[in-house]
């Protein structure tokens, strides 16, 4: 029964397959819809049945029923039930969306100490305390991720990327969302849950690929002209392959930063210093 029903529900139900977080979401989405289907059944069989047994018909006629009170104290007391139990279910699982899980032994030497970086402590951390960290910055009209790996205790110099989000698989990871100008909205369906990018303020979620693959996303939030073509896409591959994406990355980084040196000294020595502009 269940997977008959699987491909028509999977059209309705959130996606998922990508983390644990998302796991748990449609979890909590399917039991949701299960007790949907069974309350639909329910009520559109008795209406139904009840046009057919109670049709028109010549000579009969019907009954004049004022109420019921058992039948309404019955699914009044029913819908609370049901209701409550979903409520009960839904905040015993919120943890297990919310909180962080431990990286695998795989991953366990991309991560981190991620407490000390943050200022504030909303942000959910593994029970160990480790994670990687991206910074996902927000801007009219691209994503920008922004790594660990800087040359500087301020942060210069560390890797990025624009766009498409490369992960290691096994690792657990940590989003720091912020916007460089409007609200945006991140959001890839098979790492969990939507995460405002606000001005400002700081958000954070985590995800964690177990197996690599690649995941699309796209700005959930009107954020102006170009936001159709604000897509994201997170792409997992194995810690070896993230570590020497990783390195590429702030080689050639490094080299486009010593090429622009080049041609900063070479502009000061024909206009002068003091006129070149955002150097
Ligand atoms: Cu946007």
């Amino acid at each position: 029964m269940s997977h008959l029903l699987a491909t028509p529900l999977a059209f309705f139900s959130p996606q998922t397959g990508g983390s644990p977080n998302a796991d748990q979401i449609h979890g909590l989405y399917m039991v949701t819809l299960y007790v949907a289907l069974v309350i639909f059944v329910l009520v559109e069989g008795a209406l139904i049945y009840a046009l057919f047994r109670f049709r028109a018909r010549k000579g009969a006629v019907a009954a004049q029923i004022h109420g019921n009170t058992r039948l309404e104290i019955g699914w009044t007391v029913g819908a609370a039930v049901i209701l409550l139990a979903l409520a009960v279910l839904t905040f015993t699982k919120l943890s297990s969306i919310q909180d962080p899980v431990n990286s695998s032994p795989e991953g366990e030497h991309l991560v981190s100490d991620s407490s000390r970086l943050y200022a504030s402590n909303t942000p959910k951390l593994p029970p160990n305390g480790k994670s990687l960290k991206i910074t996902v910055v927000g801007r009219q009209f691209v994503w920008q991720y922004i790594y660990p790996g800087a040359n500087e205790p301020d942060g210069l110099g560390a890797p990025y990327s624009y766009e498409e989000m490369v992960v290691p698989t096994k690792t657990t990871v940590t989003l720091n969302i912020v916007s460089a100008d409007v609200v945006h909205s991140w959001w890839v369906p098979q790492l969990g849950g939507k995460f405002q990018a606000v001005p400002g303020y700081h958000n954070y979620t985590w995800f964690k690929v177990e197996k690599p693959g690649v995941f699309r996303g796209q700005c959930a939030l009107i954020c102006g002209r170009g936001h159709a073509r604000m897509i994201a896409t997170v792409k997992a591959v194995p810690p070896a392959q993230f570590e020497a994406w990783l390195a590429y990355q702030k080689k050639q980084l490094a080299e486009a930063n010593a090429q622009a040196a080049v041609a900063r000294a070479k502009l000061d020595k024909q206009v002068g210093a003091g006129q070149v502009q955002n150097p």
